[in-house]
C-alpha cells in the first residue's frame, strides 16, 4: 500500500506566505487522538460559571464562543508551544512574543455567514483600534484558528481574502456590517488538526454553517511584547478611560488566574506569563 507522504514547509516558506498572501496554513498540530477530547471541552467550557458569564455565549448547549477560553481548559495549551508554530511566530516578531487572546468560535449548526473585519487592534467596530486609514506596518499580531472540527466549504471554513492585509482598512471600520462576498475571496478548508494563521489585518468572515454539526475551533492571536493589550482587561483603566466613550464596542479578555497558570505544561508558559491575575 502506499501511504501518501505530505510536503512539510519550511519555516522560511510559512513566513513568506504570511507576508505575501498574508496567510498559510499548517496541518497535523494536534494529534489525532487529541482532537476528540479537546473538541468536547471547547463545547461544554464556561457554562454556568458565574464569573465567565458577560464573556460567554452558550446556543442549545454548545458554547459558541467563551472569551479567555485558556481559563477553562488547558488541554490545548501545549499546542499553541508546539514546535512549527512557535518557530514561525518567532520568525515573525522575533523571541519575545506571547498568545494575547484566546477564545472559542464555535460556528453552530444553520449560523450564517458572519461579518467581515480585521481583529484587534485593527477591528474597526471595537475599542483599541488603530484608526483606519492605518499605517504601512510591520504585522503587528498573529490571528491563528485552530481546527478541532474539519473545515469545509458545507461548515463554513473561514472566508478570506488574500492579500488584503496589505490595504489600510478593512470593511469593520464602515458605518454598518459587511457580508456581500468578493469575487477574490477564498474559503479555507482543512483537516481537523490544522491551523490557519494569519496577519490580524487580513480581510475575513466566518462562513455559514450548512450543516447540521457544529464547526469547533480556537482562535488564539499572537502579540510581540510591545503590544499593549490592557484595554482588553476588564476593569483595566485603560478598559475604563473607552468605556467613557459610548461610541465603541468593548471586548474583554479576563486574566489569567495563578492556579490556571501553574496548571499549564512548562513549554506554554512563556506564553502566558504576563496575563497572570496577581
Ligand atoms: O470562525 C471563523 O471562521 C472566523 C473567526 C473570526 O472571524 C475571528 O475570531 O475573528
Amino acid at each position: 500500500m502506499e501511504s501518501e507522504i505530505k510536503e512539510v514547509k519550511s519555516t522560511e516558506t510559512l513566513a513568506t506566505a504570511i507576508y505575501e498572501e498574508g496567510w498559510c496554513l499548517i496541518e497535523d498540530v494536534v494529534p489525532e487522538d487529541r482532537i476528540e477530547p479537546i473538541k468536547t471541552e471547547l463545547t461544554t467550557m464556561g457554562q454556568g460559571e458565574t464569573e465567565n458569564k458577560p464573556f460567554t455565549r452558550v446556543t442549545n448547549g454548545i458554547t459558541n464562543y467563551c472569551a479567555s477560553s485558556i481559563n477553562y481548559s488547558q488541554s490545548f495549551a501545549e499546542y499553541l508551544a508546539h514546535p512549527r508554530v512557535v518557530d514561525l511566530v518567532g520568525k515573525l516578531f522575533g523571541p519575545h512574543f506571547r498568545v494575547c487572546a484566546t477564545s472559542t468560535t464555535n460556528n453552530i449548526p444553520g449560523g450564517s455567514r458572519k461579518e467581515w473585519h480585521g481583529d484587534q487592534p485593527f477591528a474597526g467596530n471595537y475599542a483599541g483600534h488603530i484608526e483606519s486609514p492605518y499605517p504601512d506596518v510591520n504585522i503587528m499580531t498573529l490571528t491563528t484558528i485552530w481546527m478541532f472540527s474539519s473545515f469545509s466549504e458545507d461548515n463554513g471554513g473561514t472566508h478570506i481574502r488574500p492579500r488584503s492585509h496589505k490595504l489600510d482598512t478593512n470593511p469593520s471600520y464602515g458605518a454598518k456590517p459587511s457580508f456581500d462576498p468578493y469575487p477574490d475571496e477564498i474559503q479555507v478548508t482543512g483537516p481537523a488538526g490544522s491551523v490557519l494563521l494569519f496577519d490580524s489585518r487580513l480581510w475575513h468572515a466566518g462562513g455559514a454553517n450548512k450543516t447540521d454539526e457544529p464547526r469547533i475551533s480556537l482562535v488564539a492571536r499572537y502579540a510581540p511584547w510591545w503590544m499593549n493589550q490592557n484595554i482588553y482587561i476588564p476593569e483595566s483603566i485603560e478598559q475604563k478611560i473607552v468605556n467613557d466613550d459610548h461610541k465603541q464596542r468593548v471586548i474583554s479578555y479576563p486574566s489569567m488566574p495563578l492556579e490556571v497558570y501553574e496548571k499549564l505544561p512548562e513549554v506554554a508558559k512563556p506564553l502566558f506569563r504576563h496575563s497572570v491575575r496577581v
